[in-house]
């Protein structure tokens, strides 16, 4: 048995993540099609030990295919799913475009898999931003065990989460001081190289800037709609993985032994705790894997029932491909779908 799988936006950093873990992953595939814009035509890009040429989206037909896993951002999306989905194609979108869709779940599976059953009014799932999908799973587990009433999060993002251009102008940027090259600041707001940038996505009416609501609505939406959350989301000078420093207020006690112990056992979790120098995960050590690590388990004093933590992802991979194939393997494994085309 195998689905026929589609990748729209291939030739992208999450794209070629999403072909690399099918791929790890042994997702049973009968053909794996990579997709993009016209400009990417013919581009080559690896699955497995095959080559792939990516075809046009505007010209292929989703009638045989199962799957669509789509990284293409909100307005091809936009466009796109409902026509895909209207194929009987399930769409699993990596972009914000149906997140808040009632009609659209958005799904972590190891903190709401149950949701997935939800993709046959648009058959489109969505999977979330990827400073929440670390974050929920890290909370949820914490979460059935004390009750959580109140987070305060501080993320630290990597500028891949900006796209190949925002690690392209890191890189720039930073050759460019070497050399005593004049900086140039196209993708980011200001300087991002030997510098920090409190600012990730468009600023709203509030002061709070969009990444930061993101991260309060599908916290919500995923996990538990009565937990209170803010948020403060700043891009930093790192390739690849998002680190967040979290405070957590509960209902209920809970000893940081205790949390230590919950995460242990959590899936899609690792504990590294050591309370020695390095002993907790960085964001370099975090890109190339498929966990969420959390380190610095510790009382908050400040509050009755606190705690702080660190977590750090790789936002590539569980913030975004990792994820959407995780949600493919769910609707496999709960026979939510079957293959289009019956193995002869
Ligand atoms: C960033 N989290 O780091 C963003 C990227 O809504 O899927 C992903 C944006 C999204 O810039």
């Amino acid at each position: 048995m195998g689905f026929k799988v589609a990748v729209v936006g291939a030739t992208g950093n999450v794209g070629r993540e999403m072909l690399d873990i099918l791929a790890e992953r042994r997702f049973p595939v009968s053909e794996v099609v990579a997709l993009a814009s016209s400009r990417s035509i013919g581009t080559e890009v690896s699955f497995g030990d095959k080559t792939l040429k990516c075809r046009h989206l505007d010209t292929y037909d989703f009638s045989d295919t199962d799957i669509c896993l789509m990284s293409a951002g909100g307005d091809v999306s936009r466009e796109w799913s409902p026509r895909i989905g209207a194929q009987s194609c399930v769409v699993i979108d990596n972009s914000s475009a149906w997140r808040m869709d009632p009609d659209v779940p958005l799904v972590v599976p190891e903190v709401n898999a149950d949701a997935a059953a939800g993709f046959t009014k648009k058959h489109i799932i969505a999977n979330p931003n990827c400073s929440t999908a670390q974050l929920v799973v890290t909370l949820k587990p914490l979460h059935d065990a004390a009750k959580i009433k109140r987070v305060v999060v501080s993320t630290y993002q990597s500028v891949s989460g900006a796209g190949k251009e925002g690690m392209d102008e890191l890189f720039a940027q930073t050759r460019s001081i070497f050399v005593s090259d004049p900086l140039e600041s196209k993708k980011f707001p200001k300087r991002i190289a030997f510098n920090l940038i409190p600012q990730i996505d468009v600023f709203m009416e509030d002061g709070f800037t969009k990444e930061e609501w993101k991260m309060v609505a599908e916290t919500k939406k995923i996990l538990d709609p009565k937990i209170k959350l803010v948020a403060t989301c700043v891009r930093v000078p790192v390739f690849i993985g998002h680190s967040e420093a979290v405070n957590i207020e509960f209902e209920n006690p809970l000893s940081p032994d205790e949390a230590r112990n919950i995460l242990r056992e959590a899936p899609g979790v690792l504990v590294i705790d050591k309370h020695e120098p390095g002993g907790y995960i960085t964001p370099h050590e975090a890109a190339g894997e498929d966990a969420t690590y959390v380190s610095r388990i510790r009382d908050d004093p400040t509050v009755e029932n606190g705690l702080v933590l660190w977590c750090v992802s790789d936002n590539l991979r569980k913030g975004a491909a990792l994820n959407a194939v995780q949600i493919a393997e769910v609707l496999m494994n709960r026979k939510l779908i079957a293959p289009k085309q019956k193995a002869a």
